[in-house]
């Protein structure tokens, strides 16, 4: 493992005004994306779409510094021929992997799931670095609920699985982006998303550091401490802000180079205005930026409409957004700038 070089892509990854473009839905993910939107999901249409993101010329050369793909898509080809992985690589940005093999029930834990995907790990990464992959991503899922959910077991063993994986990553030369997603369904409060989150990601690096993972050479892909969906009381902007950071303070060595949130269901201008509030509050000791599936993809999908004659809005969509999370990773966003780009 070359360390430096490990440090060096992660640290392009969570570059100042750039972040992560996570179009890495699986075939049945991305089917329910376009069943919201009239499109039939076909390899064609698949490819359709994610050519129009990639080659969103203005998103992909100055707010996206990377692109997580599925293995459908980083084996495909544009329309002209040209892989899509290279219109990646094209615009400077770096392609990446998930490399997970989603979740299975988790035995003698009724409710609970275990991220899967370890079988030839090791085979899978080396062709994938072959083919341009610099970093790959693994999503462990921990559901809430009252019925003491999660238990120590989930939690432990999707620590375990995305410790294995993330040692596995960088003796294959890429960087691991760690990806331990606490679902924001359900009615609790932010307290226990953080008291959960918080027992989640210590027991993540617990095993990091037992699978002698270099913190210097991964990225951490977190949920932010936030209301569940079907809570009564949502906390505001400010209080996410302030929790999440405090949050992450307590559990993430400064050695990481940077935290790229997911977006787990909020809107898209919540999902903005978190970063910003939490880039705001300044003196970090790591860089916190986006790596945003649904709240990057939400209004491009919407624009395009599986039509080719709307390439254009959809791509104007995906700038739009992701310019006002560039905007928000620098702690620079403002609600009016929404309005005046709608
Ligand atoms: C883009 O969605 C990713 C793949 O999901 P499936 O495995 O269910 O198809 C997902 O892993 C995503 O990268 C993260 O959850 C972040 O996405 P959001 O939409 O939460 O920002």
């Amino acid at each position: 493992m070359n360390l430096a070089d490990l440090n060096k892509v992660a640290q392009a990854m969570v570059v100042p005004g750039k972040g992560i473009l996570a179009a890495d839905e699986s075939s049945g993910t991305i089917t329910k994306r376009f069943d919201a939107i009239g499109v039939t999901s076909t390899e064609d249409s698949r490819r359709d779409y994610r050519e129009m993101l990639f080659r969103s010329t203005d998103a992909m050369t100055h707010y996206i510094s990377g692109v997580i793909l599925y293995d459908e898509t980083i084996w495909q080809n544009a329309k002209d021929g040209t892989p899509l992985i290279k219109l990646i690589e094209q615009a400077g940005a770096i392609p990446g992997i998930k490399v997970d093999e989603g979740t299975q029930p988790l035995p003698a834990c009724p409710g609970e799931l275990v991220t899967v995907g370890l079988d030839r790990l090791a085979e899978r990464l080396k062709k994938y670095y072959e083919r341009g992959a610099r970093f790959a991503k693994w999503r462990a899922v921990i559901d809430i609920n009252a019925g003491g959910i999660p238990s120590m077991t989930a939690v432990g063993v999707n620590a375990h699985a995305l410790g294995r994986y993330a040692a596995l990553c960088q003796a294959a030369q890429i960087v691991p982006i760690v990806e331990p997603e606490v679902l924001m369904d359900g009615d609790h409060d932010i307290d226990r998303c953080l008291e959960v989150t918080t027992r989640v990601l210590n027991v993540t690096f617990q095993e990091l550091r037992k699978q002698r993972v270099a913190l210097e050479g991964m990225i951490l892909k977190p949920n932010m401490a936030i209301s569940g969906k079907k809570c009564a009381k949502q906390a505001s902007v400010q209080e996410v802000a302030d929790k999440t950071v405090r949050m992450l303070k307590a559990c993430v060595p400064a050695a990481v180079p940077g935290i790229a949130f997911l977006s787990g269901g909020q809107s898209d201008e919540e999902a903005t205005a978190h970063l910003d509030a939490m880039n705001r509050i300044g003196n970090l000791p790591w860089k916190l930026t986006f790596s945003y599936g649904r709240a990057l993809q939400a209004a491009p999908q919407k624009a395009w409409a599986g039509k080719a004659e709307n390439v254009a809005a959809g791509q104007r969509a995906l700038n739009h957004r992701a310019r006002m999370n560039s905007l928000a990773s620098r702690g620079e966003w403002q609600a009016d700038l929404e309005k005046k780009a709608a």
